[in-house]
Parts: C-alpha cells; structure tokens; sequence
C-alpha cells in the first residue's frame, strides 16, 4: 500500500476519533466543515505527537499509523453504542443498481453451489453443528434500507433481509462474552469484528438483497449486514463463523486499515 493510501486511511481514522472527541465534549449535532478541517489538519507532526514514535523512516510511520489504529479501535470500542440504531431509507432512495465491489472484478465473482453449501460455525460456540441454507430460511427473517459505505469513496443505499445475526449467535449457544467474531468466505476474503456490534439489533445473517435471493455478485450465500460499519467489515460469501478471544483480523485490516472500522 503507499504512503498516501495509508495517510488517507489514517485520516478518516483521525475523523473518527476526533468526531467522537467533539461529540462527547459538546454533545452536539455533527459540523461537517469542522470535522473535514480538523481531519485535514491531522499532520505528520501530529501523528508523531500522538503516537510518541519519532517519524524519521518508514518503519517509524508505520508504527505510529498502527499504533494511532489500534488506539482508534478502543476509542471506537469505548464509544459504540450497542442501542444507537444507523439510518434507514424509503425504499424509493435505493441505488440502482447497486455497485459491486471486491478485491477482485466481477468477473471473478464466485459462484457457491446451493446444494452443497454448508455454514460452518466453530470456536467459542455451544453447538458446532453445520447449517443447511434452507435452516437459515426457516429462522424469522427481518430486512432492512440503509446505506453502505465503501472507504473508497462511494456510499450506497440498499435492502437486506435474513435473520437478525444476534438471533443467530443465541441459537448456536455462543459465547456472548467472547470478543470476536470471525467469518471466512468462499473468495478467501476475511474479516471480524466486536461482540457489541455482532449483537446490534441492525446486524443481520442476510440472505436477500432486494427482497430476492442474494445474487453472487452481492455475497450469496450470505453477508453479513451492519450499517453500523464500513464496507470491508460486511463479509460476502460467508462459508464459516466463528465465536474467539484471539484477534482474527481481516484481509485489508491486515494491511492497514482500521479494525473497528465504524460508519
Ligand atoms: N467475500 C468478500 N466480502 C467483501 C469484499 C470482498 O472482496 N470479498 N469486499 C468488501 C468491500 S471493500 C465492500 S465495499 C463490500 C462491497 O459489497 P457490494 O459488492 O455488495 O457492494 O464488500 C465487502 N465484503
Ligand atoms: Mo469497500
């Protein structure tokens, strides 16, 4: 990754931060000028203060971005609020068509057979068994409008529907305690993310994508659903979960993009 990919990066951490600064020192309403003011002035020099590396090579400033990430993290840990619902839309203001993206082209897309497919869930779980799409299904289904937000620069307002994730994690017996959760997908893609926003109420298993069955270019068999972070959080093509205290990562949270990666 260069150097300005991993400054952009740290500045919509840097945002983060410091909108959550604001918000809990004036409980005010959000000023978009101020935040991108305060984003854009996050420098080197600032960087090196907040981190106490001294930003004299490369290996520095990549020890300082992580060590500014992984602060951001707990920042963002300490602050979600596990009742504060993301915004939803009429279905008037959906996107079409809806963007696809991966780390890959769409001609790439991976296409996972229905019959065979089984969900795997392992780790901090009661009940290990596999799962059969059609079980799924068969769970009570919710859906929903909200926008995606992709740290590439595009946002874009979709409906999901499946079942509610914290639905899922109950019925498995998952350790609710634990601190992650896992997911590994069918393109080799994978992420995790917090316990807190695995229970979120808008955090949905989904199956659908606009009332019909999840297309392979958006995730079928299942992605999991939360408005409540950005676009790389939400896994497509989901084969298997799992419930750990050990630090899973994900594929561009291993290089270098934030871990929490809240919207
Ligand atoms: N399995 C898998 N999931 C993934 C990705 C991917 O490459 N593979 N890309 C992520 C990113 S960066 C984005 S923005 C969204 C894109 O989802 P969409 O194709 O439904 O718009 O998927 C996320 N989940
Ligand atoms: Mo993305």
């Amino acid at each position: 990754m260069s150097q300005k990919r991993r400054l952009s990066l740290l500045g919509l951490d840097g945002g983060a931060i410091l909108k959550e600064a604001k918000n809990l020192l004036a409980k005010r309403v959000e000023q978009p000028s101020r935040r991108t003011f305060l984003r854009n002035s996050l420098t080197l020099g600032g960087l090196a203060m907040l981190s106490g590396c001294s930003l004299s090579d490369d290996e520095n400033v990549e020890k300082a971005l992580s060590t500014v990430s992984r602060f951001n993290d707990r920042v963002q840990g300490w602050l979600f609020d596990p009742n504060k619902l993301a915004p939803t839309y009429p279905e008037s203001m959906i996107t079409r068509p809806f963007p696809f993206n991966a780390y890959y082209g769409i001609d790439e897309v991976r296409h996972v057979d229905e019959e065979s497919f089984r969900l795997e869930v392992t780790g901090m779980v009661a009940d290990k068994r596999q799962w059969r799409l059609e079980e799924l299904r068969a769970m009570a289904q919710i859906d929903q409008v909200t926008r995606h937000i992709c740290v590439e620069g595009w946002s874009a307002i979709g409906k999901w529907g499946g079942v509610p994730f914290s639905t899922f994690l109950k019925r498995v017996g998952a350790d609710l305690t634990a601190k992650y959760v896992g997911f590994k997908c069918a393109d080799d893609y994978y992420t995790s993310i917090d316990m807190p926003t695995a229970l979120h109420p808008q955090t949905i298993l989904a199956l659908t994508y606009d009332g019909k069955t999840l297309p392979p270019e958006y995730g079928f068999p299942m992605k999991l659903r939360m408005p409540t972070k950005l676009g790389y959080k939400n896994p497509k093509h989901i084969q298997a979960i799992f419930v750990t205290n050990t630090y899973p990562g994900g594929y561009w949270e291993d290089q270098g993009y934030n871990w929490f990666g809240g919207s």
